[in-house]
C-alpha cells in the first residue's frame, strides 16, 4: 500500500498565459505525481468552476484562492490514504465542497489534485498512467483517432466567425503516424490557399489558422480546398469535424451568426448546418444548437443522428446525469470528455461508462487553455475511448499531447490504432462498409 504524504499547489501559467493550478502528490514509497488543470473559454454553464481571485490584477485569473484550496482544505483530508483509492478520494474532495459546480474548492483545484493522485497511484506501480487507468477501469487500450483543428473561430479567435472549430479527421488512415502526416499536408496547404488570397493573420488560441473569411461557409469551402490541395479526396480518407459551440452564439433558441449579420430559431439553424451536412464531407458535429436548447438537439439527432457523429461538449459538460437524460431523450449519440469540466477523475470515468452503456461515442478532449500535461493522450489510449480532441497541429501544449500518443503507440500493450471505427456508424463507415465493426 503506499500512503499520500504531501499535497502541494503551485501556480503555473497555461498557454494563453494565463496562471492555472499545479499539484504535486508525494507518496511514501518516495513516487510522485504532478498534474496541471487546464482552461476552457467556451465554457458550458453547468461546469465546474474555476475558483479564481478577481480584482484587477492579472486580469482577474489569479489563484491563489484555488491554491490556498489545495493546501488547506484538500491536504489535510487526503494525507494518510491509500492512493489507489481513486473513487474513495475523489468522494472525499467531493465531500469537502458538495456545491453542484464545485465552487468553493474551485474545479481547478479538485482537477489538478484529483488527475496527480491518478499519476502518483501509476508512479507507485510503476506502470504508464495508460496501463495503470486500463487496469484499474477493466478496458482495452486503443491508439485513437485525432480530431485536429485547421482554423479556430467562435470564442477562440474573437469571434472573427461565429463557428468555433474546423476541424478534420483522418478515419480511412491504417496508423497514428499516418494521420499526422495527412495532418501536416492539409494544414500546411490551408495556410498556403490563405497566404495566396493575402488573408494569412496568424493563429488561433488553439493553433488553427486566424479566420479571415467573409462566412462561415467559406471557411469550410476553404477547408476542403485544402484537404484537396493536400492530394486527398475529401470524404475519403480524410474528413471534416466542426464544433458549432453553438451556446457561444445563441440563447434560448434565437441564434445570431455576427459575420453573416445572420438571425435565426433553432429550426432555422439545424436546417442551415443540415445543408452543410448535405455540401461538405462533415462525419461529425459538436454541439450544434445552444447548451439549452433540449428540443433542438434531440431534432438533430432524430434527423442526422444516422448520419454523423453528434457530440454533446457544452450540452453534457461530462456529466453522467445528463448523459443519461440526452440518451432516454434521443439527444446527442457521444460525448466530449473533459476532465476539469468534472472537476475529478471517478466523474469523468462515470461519464465515459455512461456514453458505452448507450453505445455512444467518447472523445476525450484537451481544453482551449492548454499546458505541458499529457495527461489525456494517457487516457483516451487507456479507455479505449477510440477518439482524441487536442487543438491544432502546431504549438507544443497541442503537439506535446499528439507527440505523447506516438510515444504510446511504441509501448507493449497499448493496443492497435483505432482508426476509423469511430465512424463506423455515420455515412462514412458505411461508405467504407465499416458499419460491421460498429
Ligand atoms: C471545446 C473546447 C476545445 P474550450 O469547446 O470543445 O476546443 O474549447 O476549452 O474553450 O471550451
Ligand atoms: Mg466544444
Amino acid at each position: 500500500m503506499s500512503i499520500i504524504t504531501k499535497v502541494k499547489s503551485r501556480r503555473v501559467w497555461d498557454s494563453r498565459g494565463n496562471p492555472t493550478v499545479e499539484v504535486d502528490i508525494s507518496l511514501s514509497d518516495g513516487s510522485l505525481g504532478r498534474a496541471i488543470a487546464p482552461a476552457g473559454a467556451s465554457r458550458g454553464t453547468r461546469e465546474a468552476i474555476d475558483l479564481r481571485d478577481g480584482g484587477s490584477a492579472l486580469s482577474g485569473k489569479n489563484v491563489a484562492r484555488a491554491l490556498a484550496a489545495v493546501d488547506e482544505v484538500i491536504a489535510p483530508a487526503l494525507v494518510g490514504r491509500d492512493v489507489r483509492d481513486q473513487q474513495g478520494i475523489d468522494d472525499a474532495i467531493l465531500a469537502l465542497d458538495p456545491s453542484p459546480l464545485k465552487e468553493n474548492l474551485g474545479g481547478n483545484a479538485t482537477v489538478a489534485t484529483s488527475l496527480a493522485v491518478l499519476h502518483a497511484a501509476a508512479s507507485s506501480a510503476r506502470l504508464p498512467l495508460w496501463r495503470y487507468v486500463a487496469e484499474m477501469e477493466g478496458t482495452t487500450p486503443a491508439i485513437p483517432l485525432p480530431e485536429i483543428q485547421i482554423f479556430g473561430g467562435g470564442a477562440h479567435a474573437g469571434r472573427r466567425v461565429d463557428i468555433q472549430d474546423f476541424m478534420i479527421m483522418v478515419p480511412g488512415a491504417s496508423s497514428f503516424d499516418e494521420v499526422m502526416e495527412v495532418t501536416n499536408e492539409v494544414y500546411f496547404a490551408a495556410g498556403s490557399i490563405m497566404a495566396q488570397k493575402g488573408k494569412m493573420a496568424g493563429v488561433a488560441d488553439e493553433g488553427g489558422w486566424w479566420p479571415v473569411f467573409d462566412s462561415n461557409e467559406e471557411a469550410l469551402e476553404t477547408l476542403v480546398a485544402a484537404i484537396e490541395k493536400a492530394g486527398e479526396t475529401p470524404g475519403d480518407r480524410v474528413v471534416i469535424s466542426l464544433d458549432v459551440a453553438a451556446s457561444e452564439f445563441g440563447k434560448d433558441g434565437r441564434y445570431r451568426l455576427a459575420l453573416e449579420d445572420r438571425e435565426m430559431d433553432s429550426g432555422q439553424l439545424i436546417d442551415m448546418l443540415g445543408g452543410w451536412l448535405d455540401a461538405y464531407p462533415i462525419a461529425s458535429i459538436e454541439d450544434p444548437v445552444g447548451e439549452d436548447d433540449t428540443t433542438g438537439m434531440v431534432e438533430f439527432t432524430r434527423r442526422f443522428g444516422e448520419r454523423v457523429q453528434i457530440i454533446g461538449d457544452d450540452y453534457l459538460v461530462t456529466n453522467a446525469a445528463l448523459v443519461e437524460q440526452a440518451a432516454a431523450s434521443g439527444a446527442c449519440n457521444a460525448v466530449l470528455v473533459k476532465v476539469n469540466q468534472a472537476g475529478t477523475v471517478s466523474e469523468s470515468l462515470a461519464t465515459f461508462r455512461a456514453a458505452r452503456k448507450h453505445g455512444w461515442g467518447a472523445i476525450v478532449s484537451a481544453r482551449s487553455g492548454e499546458t505541458e500535461d499529457v495527461s489525456i493522450a494517457h487516457l483516451a489510449t487507456a479507455l479505449g475511448a477510440g477518439q482524441l480532441k487536442v487543438g491544432s497541429f502546431t504549438r507544443s501544449e497541442r503537439m506535446v499531447k499528439w507527440n505523447e500518443c506516438l510515444r504510446i503507440q511504441d509501448e507493449p500493450g497499448s493496443g492497435s490504432f483505432a482508426g476509423g471505427a469511430a465512424l463506423a456508424r455515420t455515412w462514412w463507415g458505411r461508405k467504407n462498409g465499416k458499419e460491421t465493426a460498429a
